[in-house]
């Protein structure tokens, strides 16, 4: 009897073993998938069955099998390297959430992550509660291109300027064809008017802001500092772009 029960010690502790590393797919800029155990060594390589891939390459890592939906891709940012740090990465928890950060460490057998929360904070995640990690936000929408096209008819919401002075942010709506002109060190007001969460920036040099995630209902005001065109997007949904033409 006792040799017996040695051997079932022995299996149960080999399989205890086997799920030590953790089972993902990256899903690479070029589209190509690949599937092992994720590991960590540090610095910005990640670790695929020993296998080291820079995290430039890496589009998004998926902890559960199957595609994003559409209306998860809808809310992932169009910029890699978000000039706003703390939005870079994008966090999505299998019951649904989505959590804007920046991956800070990942445990050296992949089973938590640790990030710095956009809204402050450093937070562990365990690989066991991620469906998947936006690495390059932009690099994943575009390998997903097809399915995103197929649900964006209706759900990417544009705006349009109100009122001088005022821009809302609004669904179904045109986001501004002409564009709008404003005095230099004049205040424009970005109001969501919408019933989802909106990221609007400008990388234009000297009239440099990115508003963050923002919530419907409200309003931020951003001063144009510089002469000049201002190219101001939303960095979720690529349709919203306009010029501001700031004159002195
Ligand atoms: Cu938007």
């Amino acid at each position: 009897m006792i040799p017996r029960i040695l051997a079932a010690i022995v299996v149960s502790a080999c399989t205890t073993v086997a799920y030590a590393a953790q089972p993902v797919t990256f899903v690479l800029r070029n589209g190509e998938r690949v599937s092992g155990e994720l590991t960590y060594k540090g610095g910005t390589t990640y670790t695929l069955n020993g296998t080291d891939y820079p995290s430039d390459n890496i589009a998004m890592i998926a902890f559960t099998p199957g595609d994003p939906s559409a209306a998860e891709l809808q809310q992932i940012p169009t910029v890699d390297n978000n000039p706003s740090e703390h939005e870079r990465h994008i966090f999505v928890t299998r019951d649904g959430q989505i959590i804007f950060g920046k991956i800070y460490h990942i445990s050296p057998d992949g089973s938590s992550i640790t990030f710095d929360r956009r809204e402050g904070g450093r937070q562990d995640i365990s690989a066991n509660n991620l469906a998947r990690v936006y690495v390059n936000p932009a690099g994943a929408r575009s390998v997903y291109a097809s399915l995103l096209g197929a649900g964006t008819a209706n759900a990417v919401a544009t705006g349009g300027v109100m009122s001088p002075g005022a821009v809302s942010v609004a669904a179904n709506q045109p986001w501004t064809d002409t564009g709008m002109t404003v005095k230099k060190g004049e205040a424009v007001t970005f109001l969501n008017d919408d019933t989802v969460p909106h990221n609007i920036l400008s990388t234009a040099k000297g009239n440099e802001f990115n508003l963050g995630s923002q919530a419907p209902g409200s309003s931020t005001d951003v001063t144009f500092k510089e002469s000049g065109e201002v190219t101001v997007i939303c960095a979720i949904h690529p349709r919203m772009k306009m010029t501001v033409k700031v004159v002195d």
